[in-house]
């Protein structure tokens, strides 16, 4: 057991095929103690669903884009808990636009709020989970994809948050690093999930990466869930700052 006892927060879980929920599922299995966030009445259902497999869990309100709700979500886990061990970021949302064709026609306020969710919420759930974290020490990861390390077609606005995040991500760990606090970064291959489903072609982007990447094969929840228990774990003790790739390779090909 991975994660025996160490009490863990998870945000970004809208459905079952979240990848959010896949991390959730494999830390349960590792023994963790969930606090999990759903954004809105929309999502309490299905997010409640996710939790009635889990021992104990805790099931919270949280919209980053609420500063309100983000300082309430963290006086309940301290309330709770009075500690925590490991956060993890899948969060992100951009205008279904603007994921699609020319990215200088990207409007002021969608780009503001690609940004202000996929990438502020980071540092901004950091800080707050900072004080719970600094006695004993504690692991953040956050989720990335390729378009925010290299132009992939249509991923626009999404990548130059993703760029936003990975930095941010980088700054925290040389910031928190003092406090024993890691903070890692995943950029999983493209997975079918909620989030995509609103993307026209989605199904070929699958296709193709399954036919070039070196273990031919798509990568799914599950697996990102076994990565991202090794980063909360004290397994990876010594990584910070750190991306790992869980796309089957896919990010080491040229040609
Ligand atoms: C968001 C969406 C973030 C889709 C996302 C995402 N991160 C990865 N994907 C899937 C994806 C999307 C595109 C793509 C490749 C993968 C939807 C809205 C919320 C934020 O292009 C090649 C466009």
């Amino acid at each position: 057991m991975l994660l025996k006892g160490k009490k863990i927060l998870v945000l970004g879980i809208a459905n079952h095929r979240s990848i959010a929920a896949g991390i959730a599922k494999v830390c349960a299995e590792q023994g963790a103690q969930l606090a999990l966030t759903y954004l809105n009445d929309r999502f309490r259902k299905s997010v409640e669903k996710i939790a009635a497999d889990f021992e104990d869990p805790l099931l919270l309100p949280c919209d980053v884009n609420d500063d309100e709700q983000v300082a309430a979500l963290f006086a309940t886990l301290q309330e709770k808990w009075g500690r925590l061990d490991g956060l993890v970021h899948s969060i992100a949302f951009a205008n279904q636009d603007d994921l699609k064709g020319s990215f200088e026609e990207t409007s002021r306020d969608g780009f503001m709020l690609a940004h202000n969710i996929s990438a502020y919420s980071l540092p901004l759930l950091a800080n707050h989970a900072k004080p719970l974290m600094a006695e004993h020490g504690g692991a953040i990861i956050c989720m990335s994809y390729l378009g925010g390390e290299r132009v992939v077609s249509n991923y626009n606005v999404m990548g130059v948050a993703k760029a936003s995040l990975e930095m941010s991500a980088k700054y925290l760990a040389a910031s928190l690093g003092q406090h024993n606090i890691r903070v890692n970064i995943v950029s999983p291959g493209p997975i079918k999930t909620l989030a995509a489903s609103g993307i026209a072609g989605f199904r070929g982007i699958l296709d193709e990466v399954k036919e070039r990447n070196p273990l031919k094969r798509n990568v799914d929840p599950n697996d990102v869930g076994n990565v991202s228990a090794f980063l909360l774990s004290d397994f990876s003790s010594a990584v910070t700052g750190e991306t790992v790739h869980v796309d089957a390779g896919y990010h080491i090909l040229g040609m």
